[in-house]
C-alpha cells in the first residue's frame, strides 16, 4: 500500500463528525473514470444475471446483489481504496476485514399519485440478529460500511440513501405507526457520483424509491473487526487472491488460525506492521 494514502487519513474533525452523526461524507472518493467503469460493470453484471436477487427494503425496481467484492478486479480494488481505507482503520483500528459487500441498483418507479406523504421507508440498523442478541444500550459499533455512489443522487427522489443523524447511539427510534412519513430529523443523503459515505452499522438508515430517469447505483463495502464473522462468503477467485498483497489478503479474510482473529500475530495483520512504519500512533491503538 502506497503511503501517499495517508493524505486521506481520518482527521480529528472527521472522527468527531462520525462519532456525532454516525456517518461521514467523503466527496470525490472515486474519479469520474472509475465511476464510469464501475457503473458499466454493474450494468453488465445485472444484464448477465450474475447476481443474487434478494429483496432489500421491499422496494419495487431494486436489485440487491451480495458478496460482490470478488466479481471483478475493479471491485476488489475498492477493498483497500486509498481514499477510504485510511478512514476505516482510523475508526475501527487495524484488526479489520471485509465482512460484507453488495450493490444496490434502483430503477425509476412511478411516483405515488395519492398525494399523501411518502410511505415510511424500511428503517433499520445493519447486521440483523446482532441487534437482538446484544442488550447494551447503545450496542457496540462492531462494523461500518463504505457506500460508493455511482449515480447522481445530488437531489432527493433519486433513490437516495436516507439517514437519521445521531441515531447510532439509540437502540430504538420512533417510526411513524401510520406507515406515512419518516422519523423526525431523517434526511436523504444528497451526493454526487464518486462520493463515498461511511456509516456506522448502528445508524438507522433506509433505501428510498427512485422517481428519476437515472438508475440509482451504489456499492457497499462493510468492514468489521476480524473477530466478527463475515456476513457473506467473501468469495475471491484464485487469480485475484494470488494477485493480492498481504494487506489486501488480511482484508479479504486471511488468518493463520481462528485464534489469530482475537490474538493476531504479525502474519495475521500485516496492516498493523504497515502502520507501525507509516502511522505509528494508529498502530499503537
Ligand atoms: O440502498 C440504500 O440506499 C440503502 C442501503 C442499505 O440499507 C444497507 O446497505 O443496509
Amino acid at each position: 500500500m502506497d503511503p501517499s494514502c495517508l493524505e486521506f487519513a481520518l482527521t480529528d474533525s472527521e472522527a468527531a463528525a462520525f462519532e456525532r452523526d454516525g456517518f461521514l461524507v467523503v466527496e470525490d472518493a472515486l474519479t469520474d473514470a472509475k465511476v464510469d467503469e464501475l457503473s458499466d460493470l454493474l450494468d453488465r453484471l445485472v444484464a448477465g444475471g450474475g447476481y443474487t436477487h434478494t429483496p432489500h427494503g421491499q422496494r419495487a425496481g431494486r436489485v440487491n446483489a451480495i458478496d460482490v467484492a470478488g466479481l471483478d478486479p475493479a471491485l476488489i480494488e475498492l477493498v483497500d481504496h486509498p481514499r477510504t481505507l485510511p478512514k476505516v482503520w482510523g475508526i475501527l483500528g487495524w484488526n479489520i476485514h471485509l465482512y460484507h459487500s453488495h450493490y444496490i441498483m434502483a430503477s425509476q418507479i412511478d411516483r405515488p399519485t395519492n398525494g399523501g406523504t411518502e410511505a415510511t421507508l424500511g428503517w433499520h440498523q445493519d447486521s440483523g440478529q446482532i441487534n437482538q442478541d446484544l442488550e447494551t444500550n447503545p450496542r457496540p459499533r462492531l462494523s461500518l460500511k463504505v457506500a460508493y455512489f455511482l449515480s447522481d443522487a445530488s437531489e432527493p427522489d433519486r433513490g437516495n440513501f436516507w439517514v437519521l443523524p445521531g441515531s447510532h447511539l439509540r437502540n430504538e427510534i420512533e417510526i411513524p405507526a401510520s406507515g406515512r412519513g419518516q422519523p423526525d430529523g431523517a434526511m436523504p443523503v444528497c451526493v454526487a457520483p464518486g462520493t463515498a459515505v461511511l456509516f456506522d452499522r448502528r445508524l438507522w438508515h433506509a433505501g428510498s424509491p427512485n422517481y428519476a430517469p437515472i438508475v440509482r447505483k451504489a456499492l457497499f463495502f462493510g468492514y468489521s473487526h476480524r473477530w466478527v464473522h463475515a456476513r457473506d462468503e467473501v468469495t475471491i477467485p484464485p487469480d485475484l487472491w494470488e494477485a493480492a498483497d498481504p494487506i489486501r489478503r488480511q482484508l479479504l479474510g486471511f488468518s493463520t488460525s481462528q485464534h489469530g482473529r482475537t490474538s493476531p500475530t504479525d502474519e495475521d495483520v500485516p496492516l498493523r506492521g504497515w502502520l507501525e512504519q507509516h502511522q505509528p500512533a494508529m498502530a499503537a491503538r
